[in-house]
């Protein structure tokens, strides 16, 4: 067996973590109490990859689920599939992080982390033979920004030789008026790129664009933004350069520093996230110039 452990963290995660399981629980054909209700032994194939089968023949999701304020895990488990969770693990705290990912990564969410690592050693235990763990959160608030990433580390520490698989929904203007969101999910992409294997990155931005032009919704709502996905290219440099961006007109004029440092942030950190994002649209745009190169080369050999 090949399991693999889901952690879902802040609203967005946790939005985006429902949609993910009410599809796959109908591939399986699983239905809301989490009983078999399909019609081909094929579904049942591969099926503990993601759900722990229980006494009287019940298929229980692997999952983790996270916030720092109980509303979205409210939403969640009043949901048509909220009762196929195991209850033990929602892990919640009364807050928020308030779009703080100072607040997420080291007060407020470092203070709930330990019972998450719990419940997340405890699946791990149960599992035959983990292969590793994917998650879902956006680098734009407080939560599964600041504190899922702060997970990512404890889990890259405690299971060094497991895949860590992130789905990371990267903020846009057009979709959220929080003005610190790029300083977020830079400080998020610092850490990502330190302890992540492989970053699915969905931006909100593109989604939006998608919603609005090709499919003609004036005003797109987060499920059916949630359920579309782009592909990855050196394109993705535009999107890491278009936050980058943001961040600096911010940073320049240390607009909103303190909010952070007063969770006891230094201002170094931003600095090193700010030239570690530069990093990242380097790399990419050196990938982008050395494939034009080669095409060149080809053609010319061709000639
Ligand atoms: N695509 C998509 N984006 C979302 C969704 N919900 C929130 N977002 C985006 O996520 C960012 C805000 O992060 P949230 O997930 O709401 O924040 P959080 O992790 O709960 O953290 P705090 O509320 O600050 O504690 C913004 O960029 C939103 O546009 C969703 O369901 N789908
Ligand atoms: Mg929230």
């Amino acid at each position: 067996m090949r399991e693999i452990l889901h952690i879902q963290a802040g609203q967005c995660g946790n939005q985006i973590g429902a949609q993910f399981w009410e599809v796959v629980c109908k591939e399986h054909g699983i239905d809301t109490t989490g009983q078999y209700i399909g019609d081909s032994p094929m579904q049942l194939e591969r099926s503990d990859v993601y759900f722990n089968e229980v006494s009287g023949g019940r298929y229980v999701p692997r999952a983790v689920m996270i916030d720092l304020e109980p509303g979205t895990m409210d939403a969640l488990k009043s949901s048509s599939y909220g009762h196929i969770f195991r209850p033990d693990n929602f892990v919640f705290a009364q807050n928020g992080a308030g779009n703080n990912w100072a607040k997420g990564h080291y007060t407020e969410g470092a203070e709930l982390i330990d019972p998450v690592l719990d419940v997340v050693r405890k699946e791990a235990e149960n599992s035959d033979s983990l292969q590793g763990f994917q998650i879902c959160h956006s680098l734009g608030g407080g939560t599964g920004s600041g504190m899922g990433t702060l997970l990512i580390s404890k889990i890259k520490e405690e299971y060094p030789d497991r895949m860590l698989m992130t789905f990371s929904v990267f903020p846009s203007p057009k979709v959220s008026d929080t003005v610190v969101e790029p300083y977020n999910a830079t400080l998020s992409v610092h850490q990502l790129v330190e302890n992540a294997d492989e970053c699915m990155v969905l931006d909100n931005e593109a989604l939006y664009d998608i919603c609005f032009r090709t499919l003609k919704l004036s005003n797109p709502r987060w499920l059916t933004m949630s359920s579309t996905f782009i592909g990855n290219s050196t394109a993705i440099q535009e999107m890491f350069r278009r936050v980058s961006e943001q961040f600096t007109v911010m940073f320049r004029r240390k607009a909103f520093l303190h909010w952070y440092t007063g969770e006891g942030m230094d201002e170094m950190e931003f600095t090193e996230a700010e030239s570690n994002m530069n990093d990242l649209v380097s790399e990419y745009q050196q990938y982008q110039e050395a494939g034009v190169e080669y095409e060149e080369e080809y053609e010319e050999e061709d000639a």
